[in-house]
């Protein structure tokens, strides 16, 4: 094993080597995606379930309906509105504009759960957290939340990225036990820059090269360059899984694996995409020190400490 230089504890067991100084490497996940066995109480069907630990992902329509989204996007909009409020930290404008210049320079929001109560009871919603509890088979909670504001005209690309990789390295996620639900709050569609995904891709782990710089969400969170795979992996792994999209109208629900590799392009049309997006980890899965930084990030990326289960809320969204 190569020395690392930005590793905290060497003699620690890890997993998942990432931020490397030689070459990149491919290592096959043993974990299951699936940490239940399924049954016919789940909270999804036998085929979602298997298609989950196929895939990586899964697309949901339907499961909140015309109000709810209604009452979703009105609290979007009024935590866009108080953005001033927000420290200037915990949210994050498009690469070359700032917040004076407007809703449309705002990217992305952090921390939904303290900035709004209605967002906090969608995290703890049974459609989202019991039906993470279901497939990570632990209690869960929120490591963390964002709103993604993929404005018109001037919504930029996220480059491709496993989630894990960073969570992992920069905040000292052990394992795989954790999974993005991502609430669809416009329709999202093939125009306006949706969510790409690799199918079964969150089978292989991948280390990236090149050493995690101090600091780096700062700039990351606008243009991710640490932690992305090369393209000759990129593209292998294009032929070897192929690509999808996830899309659907306003109140779709996506879920996707923490290591299914995935980014999205611009948005130069005219309609916003935005979503809620909640990060859900088994409270097993606890985080240690950084694998590959040399301090973690911030509370509003990663929470840290003891993790506060999530009662999970029955019912509609009012
Ligand atoms: O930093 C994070 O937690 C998330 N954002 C980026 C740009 N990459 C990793 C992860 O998805
Ligand atoms: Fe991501």
């Amino acid at each position: 094993m190569t020395m690392q230089t930005n590793r905290v504890d060497l003699t620690r067991s890890d997993l998942y080597p990432t931020r490397l100084d030689d070459a990149e490497r491919r290592i096959r996940v043993t974990e299951p995606a699936v940490w239940s066995r399924w049954g016919v109480d789940a909270p999804l069907t036998r085929e979602q379930t298997e298609r989950f630990e196929r895939d990586g992902f899964l697309v949901l329509e339907g499961l909140f309906d015309r109000d709810e989204v209604r009452t979703l996007i009105d609290a979007a909009l009024a935590l866009r509105e108080k953005a001033d409020e927000i420290p200037q930290d915990e949210l994050v404008t498009e690469p070359g504009l700032g917040r004076e210049e407007g809703a449309h320079a705002i990217r992305t929001i952090f921390r939904l759960e303290t900035h709004s109560p209605l967002l906090r009871r969608l995290a703890a919603d049974r459609r989202l957290a019991g039906v993470a509890e279901f497939l990570l088979g632990d209690s869960v909670y929120v490591h963390q939340s964002r709103l993604n504001y993929k404005p018109g005209f001037t919504g930029k690309e996220f480059y491709w990225h496993s989630d894990f990789e960073t969570w992992h390295a920069e905040d000292g996620m052990p394992n795989m036990r954790a999974l993005s639900a991502s609430l669809l709050l416009t329709d999202n569609n093939a125009l306006n820059g949706p969510l790409m995904l690799m199918p079964g891709s969150h089978r292989t782990f991948i280390g990236c090269r090149g050493e995690t710089p101090e600091d780096n969400y700062r700039s990351s969170l606008r243009r991710q360059e640490v932690g992305v795979p090369s393209h000759d992996v990129l593209a292998d792994m294009v032929a070897d899984h192929g690509l999808d999209t996830a899309t659907g109208p306003a109140g779709t629900l996506v879920l996707f694996h923490c290591n299914t590799m995935h980014g999205s392009n611009g948005n130069i049309t005219p309609d916003p995409r935005w979503n809620a997006f909640f990060v859900f980890n088994a409270v097993s899965n606890r985080l240690v020190a950084p694998y590959a930084a040399r301090a973690p990030r911030p509370d509003f990326l990663a929470r840290r400490g003891r993790p506060e289960p999530i009662r999970v809320e029955q019912g509609r969204i009012r």
